[in-house]
């Protein structure tokens, strides 16, 4: 009689402690939005986990502290306690009951796995590339174009192929909860369905050297008429690779779909004076400076009259000319060099237009 009461105690209170247990672990390992078909049966499992520990650490805890309080030696009893041998009832029980719970654990997370990794229909191919500390992505279903943003079609399954030019680094977008190594040399593969329009991040969740922690890419997960646009866009830009120099060159001058100052604001191809002197004959003249000196226009000239605008100004002229070119220059390279893997010197382009421009 009394025996069922202890029993009934300690039931009641393995419940009792694994509830609240629960939902305090759910609140400290608090995992991100949802935002893919894989995100659920690994919150299934996370949720598993969770009651799992929840209830063994009551089942523990409540059994040793409650036989500590409640079976405590009363004042003045100095009698041995009872002598107790092994119960092979119990010690069976404790053992076969860990062993198919872990086994299930195992089976169960084999079975997600083997799911998760395995081949969809009509799943989609995006090229994925790291290198210290960029990623470049490139649509090979969709003319070969290549985006330094991660554009996802809503509900579309995609399968990445990954690769890295250096080191080893690994993609994770905690969203998606799935994660995968990119291996220099070697391809591997990683699959997604997004289900949720919205804004991620991919982060390298793989330390690879000085600037690891700024290895970032924008991810949109859009619909699939935003990823039409997108792609129409993408596949209507100007393929940098494929023009000469000095196309680029008048590109650059114009300002194409650079987002600087236009050099045409300021200079003139025909001789006529603007804010800044014209072009037209630029290469080679001798230039007379502000301070008296003259200097002729070749190369190291013209790199540094635009990186350094004010350093050496042209007489007659008002140091006009924006300093920030240094800067605008090295991001659209970088883009490119993302976009194409084509390293382009966006001054030798413009160098190479103004020698096209004689008098
Ligand atoms: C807001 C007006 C302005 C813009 C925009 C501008 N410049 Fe200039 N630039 C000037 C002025 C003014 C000078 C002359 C004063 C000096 O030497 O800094 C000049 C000088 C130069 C010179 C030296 C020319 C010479 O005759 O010796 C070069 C080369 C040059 N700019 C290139 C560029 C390029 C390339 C761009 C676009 C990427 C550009 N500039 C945009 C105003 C401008
Ligand atoms: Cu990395």
């Amino acid at each position: 009689m009394r025996n069922r009461n202890h029993i009934i105690n300690v039931t009641a209170l393995v419940f009792i402690v694994t509830v609240p247990l629960y939902y305090l672990l759910r609140a400290i390992y608090a995992l991100p939005q949802a935002a893919s078909a894989e995100a659920v049966p690994i919150d299934q499992m996370f949720t598993g986990h969770f009651i799992a520990i929840a209830f063994l650490f009551s089942l523990i805890m409540v059994f040793m502290l409650y036989s500590a309080f409640v079976f405590r030696r009363k004042p003045g009893d100095d009698t041995d306690g009872p002598h107790i041998h092994s119960n092979t009832a119990l010690e069976i029980i404790w053992t076969v009951v860990p062993t198919f719970v872990v086994l299930g654990f195992g089976i169960w997370g084999t079975v997600t796995l083997n799911d998760l990794v395995s081949a969809k229909e009509n799943e989609m191919t995006i090229e994925v590339t790291g290198q210290q500390w960029s990623w470049s992505f490139a649509y090979p279903e969709q003319e070969g174009f290549s985006s330094p943003t991660l554009v996802l079609p809503v509900d579309q399954p995609v399968v990445l192929k990954m690769g890295s030019k250096d080191v080893l680094h690994s993609f994770w977008v905690p969203e998606f909860r799935v994660k995968q190594d990119l291996v220099p040399g070697q391809e591997t593969t990683l699959r997604i369905t997004p289900t949720e329009i919205g804004d991620y991040k991919v982060r390298c969740a793989e330390i690879c050297g000085t600037a690891h922690s700024t290895m970032l890419a924008d991810v949109q997960v859009v619909s699939a008429a935003e990823f039409d646009a997108f792609v129409e866009e993408r596949t209507q830009a100007p393929v940098y690779a494929e023009m000469t120099p000095e196309e680029r060159g008048e590109m650059w001058y114009t300002g194409g779909e650079a987002d600087w100052a236009s050099c045409a604001g300021c200079h003139s191809l025909d001789g006529t004076r603007l804010a800044g002197p014209s072009w037209l004959g630029l290469y080679g003249r001798t230039e007379e400076l502000e301070d008296g000196t003259t200097i002729t226009a070749d190369d190291d000239y013209i790199r540094k009259s635009i990186f350094e605008p004010n350093a050496q100004i042209v007489a007659t002229y008002a140091p006009a000319m924006p300093a920030v070119f240094v800067d605008t220059f090295a991001a659209k390279e970088a883009e490119i060099l993302a976009n194409e893997g084509i390293e382009i010197d966006i001054v030798d382009d413009l160098i190479a237009f103004i020698q096209t421009l004689e008098e």
